[in-house]
């Protein structure tokens, strides 16, 4: 199956800083032992409080901060499980915890999801049906056929409807899932070789 390029690993927030581009050090000390962030980053004292004195957030601070932040509006909070879920996904150093770079990551990501949710949830009831998850899906430029597709929906969705809660967690993975692909898609071509411990290391984590 070809892809149309990276649009079709769904590219939904260009503006966001990508792996490999530069951005500031991690928590752990930058390269010269002292951490350095561009001056009055509005998201770092945040973090720093958020994080406490490890200086990385955990599934607990986590849930705490995205439910004291209202992130999920009118929706209901975030699970535990769910915020698992989004630590193991985007850990991207591997520390079990989320430094500064993955917590704006997911910020930036959590907004963009919560707004596409919300256009679909016209009733504010606080889920969407099945077809509407698919919209969403195809709408944040991924190109999945329809067994996929069903499958997603299957794994999702409660009663016959996917809520906020499950709709953000559908997200977080179809998106790291989708990065871990497309860094071994040297072709862009959609088409991977796994050997098995890479295959599961990639994908037991969730
Ligand atoms: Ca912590
Ligand atoms: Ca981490």
């Amino acid at each position: 199956m070809a892809y149309p390029g990276y649009g079709g690993y769904g590219n939904m927030n260009p503006s966001m800083p990508m792996m490999g581009q530069t951005m500031a050090p991690t928590v752990h000390g930058g390269f010269y032992g002292q951490p350095q962030y561009p001056a009055g980053d509005p998201m770092w004292s945040y973090f720093t409080a958020v994080a406490g004195q490890d200086g990385e957030v955990d599934a607990e601070e986590l849930q705490r901060c995205l439910t004291q932040a209202g992130i999920h509006g009118t929706y209901t909070p975030f699970s535990l499980e769910t915020c698992r879920i989004m630590i193991a996904m985007l850990d991207r150093d591997h520390t079990g915890k989320m430094g500064f770079n993955e917590f704006k990551e997911l910020w930036a990501a959590l907004s963009a999801w919560k707004q596409n949710f919300c256009t679909f949830d016209r009733d504010g009831s606080g889920s969407v049906e099945p077809h509407e998850l698919n919209q969403a899906i195809l709408s944040m430029g991924y190109r999945l056929n329809a067994p996929t597709l069903n499958s997603i929906v299957k794994r999702y969705s409660k009663s016959g409807r996917i809520f906020f809660d499950d709709y953000v967690a559908c997200c977080v993975k179809l998106r790291a899932l989708t990065d871990v692909f497309r860094r071994r898609d040297n072709m862009q071509q959609g088409m991977v070789n796994f050997i098995y411990d890479d295959f599961l290391q990639c994908t037991m984590a969730i």
